[in-house]
């Protein structure tokens, strides 16, 4: 083993522990260390000192400067999961709440690889040149079954993190979409109290994702694909109906013909199905997130939609309408919790589980007798 540093023996409290040899040079290995003080201020020598963690008025400072440091660490203390770290987070949000609301929000999806991550990369550096500033979030609760984040890998996009306007951040982890989707939500209005006026939220197509963050957009966008096949369609059709626009993506070589015929049969299925949102119809048009064609067009569409819903105070709607949906689900969420943390059902439920699982009873009987136990 090496010899310990000199500045590690300068930190030493006690040289050395008392039945080491007189005689051993720097070589014997035996040094003892001081103890960490209850503040927590010793540190080995060399090693980085740990973040200090920032009162409610640097965290609302720092966002309101549009510091992306203290962003960042501001996204980080809501999607803890700590009880303390929890209460500092609901106080930050109510503080900065009278900042937020002037971004646009737009959610974006589309099956694994239909080019979202390129899309928002093209669309994104486009809009930071123009000068917006955008963050972009993801959505992505498989990550937490898979052990990695999916998205996190993928959401890279280096162009477009290298551009000075812009903030990419990864799905948070953290258990069921509702985890996520609260902390999703709150880090966009985190995002939006420090200035970024468009946050495109990207979620994977799969499951109930979609319709997670269609409850947390203005403006929805499905990425879709020539080709993808028939059996497709069910769940196309379902997504469709959340969609205020549809972009067939990957408009670019030989298969812009295909393309335009997937292009040609979605605006059919379109006639016939109810907008996502009223006074607005949902069009399809081509695009390339590779080469960029298309991509000022989509943005002129969002721009439209914008004017369209603020016009008709359908934004408002819908925005208030979501924020008391939210509010509702953390009932739900938190309810649900309490009621099997409830140690008289937790005792309970496994005998009654047995018992429906066997036919034995009915499955409404033993719903009754646990949900009275949780209220007892
Ligand atoms: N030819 C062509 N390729 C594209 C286009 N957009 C994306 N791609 C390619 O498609 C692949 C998938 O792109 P991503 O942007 O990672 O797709 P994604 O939808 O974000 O994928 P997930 O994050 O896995 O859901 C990459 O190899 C891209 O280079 C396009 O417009 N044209
Ligand atoms: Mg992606």
């Amino acid at each position: 083993m090496a010899a310990p540093t000199k500045a590690l023996r300068e930190h030493c409290h006690q040289p050395r522990p008392d039945w080491v040899p007189p005689c051993a040079d720097d070589t014997f290995a035996t040094w003892i260390l001081q103890g960490a003080t209850p503040s927590g201020t010793a540190r080995l020598p060399g090693t980085t000192p740990r973040k200090r963690r920032l009162t409610l008025e640097e965290y609302v400072e720092g966002i309101r400067h549009r510091d992306t440091g203290v962003l960042a660490q501001a996204i980080t203390l809501v999607e803890s999961n700590a009880p303390a770290h929890q209460e500092l987070a609901q106080q930050l949000l109510t503080r900065i709440l009278p900042l937020t609301g002037a971004a646009m929000r737009v959610g974006i999806t589309g099956i694994p690889g239909a080019g979202k991550s390129t899309f928002i990369e093209a669309l994104g550096c486009r809009l930071c040149e123009k000068g917006h500033r955008v963050a972009v979030l993801a959505v992505d609760p498989s990550s937490t079954v898979t052990g990695g984040s999916v998205l996190a890998d993928k959401i890279r996009m280096e162009k477009l993190s290298r551009e000075q306007g812009a903030f990419i951040r990864p799905s948070p982890s953290g258990g069921s979409l509702g985890g996520v989707a609260r902390k999703s939500r709150e880090a966009m209005l985190l995002c939006e109290a420090a200035g970024y006026d468009v946050l495109i939220v990207e979620t994977v197509g799969v499951g109930q994702n979609e319709v997670t963050v269609r409850s947390m957009v203005d403006c929805f966008l499905l990425l879709t694909l020539a080709g993808t096949g028939d059996e497709m369609q069910g769940m196309k059709k379902g997504v469709m109906e959340l969609a205020d626009l549809i972009l067939v993506n990957k408009a670019d070589g030989d298969n812009r013909i295909r393309a335009l015929a997937a292009s040609a049969e979605m605006t059919r299925v379109l006639a016939y199905l109810r907008p996502a949102t009223e006074g607005w119809t949902t069009p399809c048009q081509l695009v390339s997130a590779l080469t960029g064609d298309g991509i000022a067009d989509v943005w002129t569409r969002v721009q439209e939609f914008f004017r369209t819903a603020r016009s008709g105070d359908v934004l408002m709607q819908r925005r208030r309408s979501q924020t008391v949906a939210w509010m509702h689900g953390l009932i739900h969420e938190a309810l649900v919790i309490d009621f099997f943390r409830t140690p008289d059902v937790r005792g309970r439920l496994p005998a009654l589980e047995k018992a429906v699982a066997e036919g034995k009873m009915p499955p409404l009987v033993a719903a009754q007798e646990l949900l009275r136990l949780g209220r007892s």
